[in-house]
Order: C-alpha cells, then sequence, then structure tokens
C-alpha cells in the first residue's frame, strides 16, 4: 500500500471560493502537501485524464465541466491515503455523502462535486505523473 493519493479541487470549488477551506481541512486530516499547483485543463487533457470514463454518458459534460475554470491539483501523503481520502471526501453524489465530508459541505450536484480523490494507488500515480514532475515533489 502507497502513502500517497492526487486530488483536485474542482472548477466548481475554485469559482465558489471554497479553495483556501478545502485545502485546511484536507491537511487538518493529516494529510502532507507533497506537491500543489492551480492550473487549468484544456478540453483535450481533461479528455484524456478521465478517458476510462469515455464510454460513460456523462463524459462529455465532465469534460467541459473540468475545462472549464481554474483549479487546484495536489499530491497528497498520509498513511492509507487513498482510501483515507476517499472517507474524507465522501460518497461521488454529495446528496449521499456523509455528513462532515468535502463533497457534503462543498459540492454542488454529482456532476459539480468539488474534488476529486484517485480510486486506488496505481491511479494515484498515474493521476500524479499527469500533473507534476519529479521537481515538483517536496
Ligand atoms: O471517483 P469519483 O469522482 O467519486 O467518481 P467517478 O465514478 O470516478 O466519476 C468521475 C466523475 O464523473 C465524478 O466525480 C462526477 C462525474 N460523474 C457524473 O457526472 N455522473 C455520474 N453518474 C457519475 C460520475
Ligand atoms: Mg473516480
Amino acid at each position: 500500500m502507497s502513502n500517497r493519493t492526487f486530488t483536485m479541487v474542482k472548477p466548481d470549488a475554485v469559482a465558489n471560493g471554497y479553495e483556501g477551506a478545502i485545502l485546511e481541512k484536507i491537511t487538518a486530516a493529516g494529510f502532507r502537501l507533497v506537491a500543489l499547483k492551480k492550473t487549468r485543463l484544456s478540453p483535450e487533457s481533461a479528455g484524456a485524464f478521465y478517458a476510462v470514463h469515455r464510454e460513460r454518458p456523462f463524459y462529455g459534460e465532465l469534460v467541459e465541466f473540468m475545462s472549464s475554470g481554474p483549479i487546484i491539483a495536489a499530491i497528497l501523503e498520509k498513511d492509507n491515503a487513498v482510501a483515507d481520502f476517499r472517507t474524507l471526501i465522501g460518497a461521488t453524489d454529495p446528496a449521499k455523502a456523509d455528513e462532515g465530508t468535502i463533497r457534503k459541505l462543498y459540492a454542488e450536484s454529482l456532476g459539480r462535486n468539488a474534488v476529486h480523490g484517485s480510486d486506488s494507488d496505481e491511479n494515484a500515480r498515474i493521476e500524479g505523473d499527469f500533473f507534476f514532475s519529479g521537481l515538483e515533489r517536496f
């Protein structure tokens, strides 16, 4: 089990002014910031990031949304990082997310759900490599 995961604060949460509150919640939960940047995905790069979902009916909307404004990307470190971070963000649909989770607190809807969290150690590594070079990890 790896001790790193990857996250994005999505365009809805950045536009709504929640980036500071969300990063505070993440670090208060014991995650260390290994890498951090504000950036914006092109439609092509959002499509590539979410390529695993390309046959799903929501793919077009997801790509459009994820390229609609700036995001915060980060690599996070903590014991049991992938599973513990998924617990911290809550269910994909904020209506089903537990009280106190980041999606319950800050997400607008299923499609505009405030944060991304990797679903496996392998995807955490792939997704971190998508955004960060070796010189950007501390
Ligand atoms: O990993 P997670 O973000 O919780 O959900 P995924 O099943 O990987 O879907 C990625 C992303 O797609 C989700 O965060 C919102 C969006 N989405 C959607 O708009 N409608 C769905 N029915 C499922 C997912
Ligand atoms: Mg996922």
